[in-house]
């Protein structure tokens, strides 16, 4: 929570496949003021933020410390969306709302598995969003208020989720006099 920001950090997380991605592209060109969707996956291969690449589960193992170094700047200034599948290494301070998506495991399964995942990572994914372990971090990292579950299973959450968080925005800016 920071007061000199002019537009808020939006955290959007949740398990692989609930729709992290999906949701932040739509809110970047939805939102009432310019929102820089950040995909930190993406960001960590791009900038080489990772300590290695682990073959047996086709992921990176992220340099933490150069990732933090990496978007402080960015979420000192704000107006982004920090798109990831987890959010409890971000500082508390960093974010003005986390929104945790969920999914069914069928649906989430399926997702994964035409993303081409390996059945081990289809299954530790599966069973990470039955088991709420991100909605969990997100409760225990950042205060209850600023926390929002919200179900991703097809389009018309999509939209009435956006839709909510622009609100959001605008009601953001308001408080702030902006
Ligand atoms: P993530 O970024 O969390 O890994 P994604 O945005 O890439 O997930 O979405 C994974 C797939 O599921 C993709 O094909 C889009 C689809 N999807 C996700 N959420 C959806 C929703 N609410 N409605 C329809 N399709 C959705």
């Amino acid at each position: 929570m920071s007061t000199s920001r002019k537009a808020p950090v939006i955290v959007v997380t949740g398990t692989p496949g609930t729709g992290k991605t999906t949701h932040a592209e739509l809110l970047a060109q939805e939102s009432p003021i310019p929102l820089k969707h950040i995909n930190v996956g993406d960001l960590v291969k791009e900038k080489n933020l990772y300590e290695e690449y682990d073959e047996e589960w086709q992921s990176y193992t992220v340099d933490e410390d150069k990732l933090l170094d990496e978007l402080e700047p960015l979420a000192s200034e704000g107006g982004i969306i920090l798109d990831w599948h987890t959010c409890d290494i971000f500082p508390e301070r960093w974010a003005d709302l986390v929104v945790v998506l969920r999914c069914n495991h069928t649906m989430l399964w399926d997702r994964l598995e035409k993303r081409g995942y390996p059945l081990k990572k289809i299954q530790e994914n599966n069973e990470a969003e039955i088991m709420d372990v991100v909605i969990e971090e997100a409760r225990s990292s950042y205060a209850p208020e600023i926390v929002v579950e919200l179900q991703s299973e097809g389009t018309e959450d999509l939209e009435s989720n956006v839709s909510r968080i622009v609100q959001w925005i605008e009601a953001w800016r308001k408080d702030r006099g902006l």
